[in-house]
């Protein structure tokens, strides 16, 4: 059965063809379709098993139901069926871990060098994005994009390019996330410069968050990723280093208006007034 599943249609097939089986589809990296094939061919494995166990539960509810009051024959101790139950699960657990292992390796893996490096640097309540010119504490940060409560800050990478990302926070734990990478990594102050790579593989704008509640403004912490071709890139990259800012360089390869600025989600309204924090009239202890 899981021939006949196979041998019709890929992986992705099967998994497109009933929802990813619960699993985000439209994952935007090669980590992410690796992530995704996993999932769906674990589940298809799970049910081929669940499938022939459901028959031998209900072949035995049929076979065997209570057709008068003598005991049928008792069996006990087939040391063939004990070995075959007791090995084919341990089986099952030794590939799946096999194959998890081989994903999980990959989706960790940092190249030797990679083509370009971004730093990412939370702080309460927003993000920084410093593109460096090597990986590493020590490099300089040719060009930056600091957000702020009115403007979301955007994230411009190519495809196609193996990216690594350096994280480090100013305060408290944050996690960079963005859903489509399928992917998110907590961001410590401190030492700790938490990295990853990805190579991303399709053009478009996409949500990112902070995903650790990191106090009362966590919510406020949106940004937006934008990938576009290494050419646009380039561009963008040059621009910024000119001197221009984000929604410049935004300008500068072919977004117009709006499109310069996040169009995935805007600022919230913080609602603070002049004399209150979100209450119109609201007058200070002790006036
Ligand atoms: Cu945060």
């Amino acid at each position: 059965m899981l021939l006949a599943l196979l041998s019709g249609c890929s992986v992705a097939g099967v998994g497109s063809a009933f929802g990813g089986f619960g699993w985000p589809e439209g994952g935007i990296s090669l980590q992410a379709h690796k992530m995704y094939d996993l999932w769906i061919a674990s589940t298809i494995a799970a049910l081929v098993v669940g499938v022939f166990v459901w028959g031998l539960i209900f072949w035995c509810v049929i076979r065997y139901r209570k057709r008068g009051d003598t005991l049928p024959v008792q069996t006990r101790f087939n040391m063939p069926l004990e070995v075959l139950y007791t090995v084919t699960p341990v089986l099952i657990v030794a590939v799946l871990f096999y194959y998890t292992a081989i994903v999980q390796t990959d989706v960790d893996k940092l190249s030797a060098k990679p083509d370009m490096t971004v730093e990412v640097v939370a702080f309460k309540w927003n993000w920084q994005f410093n593109y460096r010119d090597a990986p590493g504490a020590e490099a300089k940060t040719v060009a930056s994009t600091l957000g702020s409560t009115d403007v979301i800050p955007l994230l411009v990478l190519p495809t196609g390019k193996k990216i690594r990302f350096e994280e480090t926070s100013r305060d408290v734990i944050h996690s960079f996330w963005v859903p489509e990478m399928l992917f998110k990594r907590d961001v410590f102050p401190g030492n700790v410069r938490n990295t990853f790579e990805v190579t991303l593989d399709k053009e478009g704008r996409y949500v990112g968050r902070c995903a650790e509640l990191c106090g009362t403004y966590h919510a406020f912490m949106q940004f937006e990723l934008v990938v576009v071709s290494p050419a646009e890139f380039d561009q963008f990259l040059a621009a910024k280093v000119a001197g221009g800012s984000t929604q410049d360089a935004m300008g500068a390869i072919g977004f117009t208006g709006d499109e310069r600025f996040a169009i995935t989600t805007q600022p919230f309204d913080s609602r603070r007034t002049g004399q209150s924090w979100n209450q119109s009239g609201a007058v200070a202890a002790g006036k």
